[in-house]
C-alpha cells in the first residue's frame, strides 16, 4: 500500500520529534517579523511541512491513522503556539510602525527668525559712530540715585527730577531709597569719566526705564545711545558736526536736522535735535550739550584745559523715523505681523 506522505518518506519514517526540534530551532533564529512569517509559511502554511503531513494521513490504514493524527495535530498546535509567542516577543521589542523613522520624508522647512527692528537700528547707530572713531561701552540698568541724578547736578530737591519720572527699587538705606532703574544712559558719563583720562570718545547703548504713560512717541522702556567726547579744544562745532554726520548717515543727506536750545542740568549749553517727519512735524531725536564744567572739575579734570560734549539718542524714535512707523508701541507689542516686515 502507498504510504507516501511527506517527500520521500513514508509516515512510518517520519520522526515527528525531530521535526519539532528543527522547527523550534529555526523559529528561535527568526529575529524579525518577516523571518517569523516565512517560518510560519514553511511549517504551518497551506504548503507547509506539517500541513502536508496532516493531509497525507488519509492514506494510512485506519488503525494507525488515529494515533498518527493525534501526534501530528499536537505538533501543529505546539508550533502554532510557539509561533504566537515568538511574534508577540518580536512585536514588543521592535518599535511600533508609527514611531519608526522614515528617512525618506522631506525635512521640515527651517524657520529662520531675524533681529528685532530696535536691535537692527541700534547696530546701525553703533556702526555710524564706530566709523567716526567711537568705542562702545555698556553700563548697569539698575543704578544708584547718585549716578543717575546727583552727580549729574540733579540733587534730590531739584525740579529737573520731574523731567524723568522714575521707577525706584524697593531697597531702603538710611531712610532713603537710593536705587532705581536708570532713566537715561547719562550716568555712564560719570562712571566712565571716573575711570578714564582724556581723550575720551565713547558711546553707551542701553535700555532705560521711565514711569511714563505711553503714547505714540513715549514708552516706559526705551533704548538710548549716550555719547561722550572729552579732549582739549572740543567745541560746540564738534558736537554739531558729529550729530549732523550721524543724522545724514542714518536718514540720508537731504534730511533736515533742527538744533534748538534745551535744558539739561549736566550740560551747558544744552540742545535738542529734532528731524522733520513726513507730515511736516518735527520729532525730537536726542538731547545734547557741552559737558558742564562742574562735572569735569568734580571728577578731577581741569575744565580750563579739557572740554567735551555729550548726547543721548532715542533709538525707538530713530527706528520710527527710519522705517516710517507712526506709533512707538508697535515695537514691544510682540505682534509677529509687525515684526516680520523687517
Ligand atoms: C535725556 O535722557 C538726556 N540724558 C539726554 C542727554 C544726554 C542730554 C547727554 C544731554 C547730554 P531726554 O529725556 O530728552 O534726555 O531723552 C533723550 C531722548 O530719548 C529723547 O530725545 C527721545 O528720543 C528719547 N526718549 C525719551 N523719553 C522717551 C520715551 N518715554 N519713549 C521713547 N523715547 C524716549
Amino acid at each position: 500500500m502507498e504510504e507516501r506522505l511527506y517527500g520521500d518518506h513514508t509516515m512510518a519514517d517520519i520522526d515527528l520529534a525531530a521535526v519539532e526540534r528543527r522547527a523550534l530551532d529555526e523559529l528561535a533564529a527568526a529575529c524579525d517579523a518577516a523571518a517569523a512569517a516565512a517560518w510560519r509559511a514553511r511549517y504551518l502554511g497551506k504548503k507547509g511541512e506539517v500541513t502536508q503531513l496532516l493531509r497525507g494521513l488519509g492514506v494510512l490504514p485506519a488503525d494507525r491513522r488515529k494515533q498518527a493524527g493525534q501526534t501530528a495535530n499536537r505538533l501543529r498546535a505546539l508550533l502554532q503556539e510557539a509561533f504566537d509567542r515568538r511574534r508577540a516577543l518580536l512585536e514588543a521589542s521592535s518599535p511600533a510602525p508609527s514611531a519608526a523613522i522614515d528617512v525618506t520624508l522631506p525635512a521640515r522647512p527651517h524657520r529662520q527668525g531675524h533681529l528685532h527692528p530696535i536691535t537692527l537700528t541700534l547696530r546701525e547707530i553703533e556702526r555710524a559712530f564706530r566709523d567716526m572713531g567711537f568705542a562702545v561701552v555698556e553700563g548697569p540698568q539698575v543704578e544708584w540715585d547718585e549716578y543717575n541724578f546727583e552727580r549729574l547736578r540733579i540733587p534730590a530737591d531739584h525740579p529737573a527730577r520731574d523731567m524723568w519720572d522714575t521707577l525706584w527699587i524697593d531697597y531702603e538705606r538710611d531712610g532713603r531709597y537710593p536705587m532705581l532703574l536708570r532713566t537715561h544712559t547719562s550716568p555712564m558719563q560719570i562712571r566712565y569719566i571716573e575711570r578714564h583720562r582724556p581723550p575720551i570718545r565713547v558711546i553707551v547703548p542701553g535700555t532705560c526705564y521711565r514711569y511714563e504713560a505711553t503714547d505714540a512717541t513715549h514708552e516706559w522702556m526705551l533704548t538710548q545711545v549716550e555719547g561722550l567726547v572729552i579732549d582739549e579744544g572740543i567745541s560746540f562745532a564738534h558736537l554739531k558736526g558729529t550729530l549732523e554726520a550721524f543724522v545724514h548717515r542714518l536718514f540720508g543727506p537731504d534730511v533736515e536736522a533742527r538744533f534748538r536750545c534745551d535744558y539739561f542740568p549736566f550740560v551747558e549749553p544744552g540742545a535738542e535735535v529734532a528731524i522733520r517727519w513726513r507730515d511736516g512735524r518735527w520729532i525730537e531725536l536726542l538731547g545734547a550739550g557741552m559737558v558742564h564744567p562742574e562735572i569735569l572739575a568734580a571728577t578731577g579734570y581741569d575744565p580750563a584745559r579739557y572740554t567735551g560734549f555729550a548726547f543721548g539718542i532715542g533709538v525707538e524714535r530713530t527706528a520710527m523715523l527710519r522705517y516710517g512707523i507712526d506709533d512707538i508701541r508697535y515695537f514691544y507689542d510682540n505682534a509677529l505681523g509687525f515684526l516680520e516686515q523687517f
